[in-house]
């Protein structure tokens, strides 16, 4: 199938024309600045909403909670669960894949494991292309569920539009979040496995952590128990109500500007990585060997080679 077919069934929702292009912009090739080019201007409507945190948290059980509460409201639901770790098994997240198989016949839900597979970015800068996908193909909601540990995986779950943070009760799971750089990304917290020992601690922990920010919006704190689905609506809720908060202030326009500024960015140094990978081969091997006589510094030969492109 060429990629203008592809693009063309994508844009009419279907689903195996969805997945190639996804493949498409795991793999970074040749096309994929065509596809981009193509999608752009049906995007714009997806809201995406970042499920983070420690493995096992939970985050793929109330992922899948909050497709069927989503699609109780009639949205059409896009998933990528993504595993920065293992970057050629689609296997990793077959666990996750069969647990959502609930919504596995509704043409109305597209649920996707990623992986990097040769793009240059990595998966920060693929990410972002695969939501593009799922906006440009009528997904309105794109659930984002990403460990919450790694500087590429807070910087994913940062790119969302509401950033959920999963943890669970027991002693130091909130500073465990916390330090991983999940207090100042957090736009709701959800205690999950509420079912256990300790919720109410957990509760209490973050609430004072969260005592200490100034920010205008103040992270709500939910508490679940995504195997029973109990929770699932108050989280909701506070998704929703973050949503329009952030609507009615103009916050979520600011926010994505400042989104699309970093996208940027990256993919100007993604390409600038590729060109001295590709093009400095040769005057690289005689700037190393000027280097290690000490008749030239790394610097200076880092300025040839930037002349030199
Ligand atoms: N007791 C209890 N177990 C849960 C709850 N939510 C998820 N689990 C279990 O915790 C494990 C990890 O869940 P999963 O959703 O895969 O977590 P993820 O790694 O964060 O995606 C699974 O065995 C779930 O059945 C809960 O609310 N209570
Ligand atoms: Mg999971």
């Amino acid at each position: 199938m060429d990629i203008d077919g592809l693009i063309r069934r994508a844009l009419e929702g279907e689903r195996l024309a969805i997945a190639r292009l996804i493949s498409v912009v795991e793999g970074g090739g040749p096309d994929l600045g065509r596809v981009m080019r193509e999608l752009y201007s049906h995007t714009g409507s997806a809201y995406t909403i970042g499920i983070t945190g420690a493995p096992g948290a939970g985050k793929s059980s109330l992922t899948e909670r909050l497709v069927a509460r989503a699609r109780a409201d009639g949205h059409k639901i896009g998933v990528l669960a993504i595993d920065p770790s293992s970057p050629f098994s689609g296997g990793a997240l077959l666990g996750d894949r069969v647990r959502m198989q609930s919504h596995a016949t509704d043409p109305d839900v597209f649920i996707r494991s990623m992986a990097t597979r040769g793009h240059l970015g990595g998966i920060s800068l693929a990410t972002p292309e695969a939501v593009r996908v799922l906006d440009a193909s009528g997904k309105d909601i794109v659930f984002i569920e990403t460990v919450g540990v790694g500087q590429a995986e807070v910087e994913i779950t940062d790119a969302c539009d509401s950033t959920v943070v999963v943890v669970n009760p027991g002693w130091g799971d909130a500073v465990q979040a916390a330090k991983a750089g999940l207090m100042e990304i957090a736009d709701i917290f959800v205690v999950n496995k509420a079912d256990r020992q300790g919720t109410r601690d957990t509760v209490r922990e973050l609430r004072s952590m969260l005592e200490l920010s100034n920010a205008p919006w103040k992270p709500e704190i939910v508490t679940s128990v995504a195997i029973k689905g109990e929770g699932i609506d108050e989280l909701w809720t506070a998704v929703e109500k973050h949503r329009g908060y952030q609507e009615e202030k103009g916050l979520l326009a600011r926010r994505r500007r400042r989104r699309i500024a970093r996208e940027i960015k990256s993919i100007v140094v993604a390409s600038y990585r590729q060109r001295v990978d590709a093009e400095a081969v040769d005057v690289l091997e005689e700037l190393v060997e000027e280097v290690a006589a000490r008749r030239l510094d790394p610097y200076a030969a880092a300025a040839r080679i930037r002349e030199s492109m």
